[in-house]
């Protein structure tokens, strides 16, 4: 991995990237698959996202670009009160009660977690206020 420039792991206790809609669907066929993936694309202040479904209490990663010339910020509740990884500008931050992360312009941020309680989050780009989405994790557990 090498490093990106303009990304800010200073507030790293605060939300991963950006702001527009994304929905997480964790659902339950995992297989053997030890990491759960997730796409985040930032352009143009929108998220664009592209994912396999989810179960809880797998390894989850979601890996941000940022294609913006702007500086953007992603935050949720959904990663309060769980350990969660942060890897950005090759700094990795690990730690519970993150709200997210920010990532710079056309930088890249990766975030590790696991799953633990099902529902709706909201997030949002603390930066554009106007950017904001929801994040769907649904409860329905692998056989
Ligand atoms: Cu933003």
């Amino acid at each position: 991995m090498s490093s990106q420039k303009g990304v800010d792991m200073r507030s790293w206790m605060r939300a991963l990237v950006l702001g527009g809609c994304l929905v997480i669907g964790l659902a339950g066929q995992t297989d053997a698959q030890t990491e759960q993936r997730i796409d985040v694309r930032i352009h143009d202040f929108t998220f664009i996202a592209t994912q396999a479904p989810l179960v809880l209490n797998f390894p989850a990663v979601i890996t941000i670009h940022n294609e913006d010339r702007e500086r953007h910020n992603f935050e949720s509740p959904l990663f309060e009160g769980i350990l969660t990884e942060v890897e950005a500008g090759g700094v990795t931050a690990y730690g519970r009660g993150m709200g997210g992360v920010f990532v710079g312009p056309n930088a890249d941020a990766v975030i590790r977690f696991t799953v633990k309680r099902p529902g709706r989050y909201e997030f949002k780009c603390t930066i554009h206020p106007n950017m904001k989405g929801e994040l769907l994790l649904l409860n329905i557990q692998g056989v």
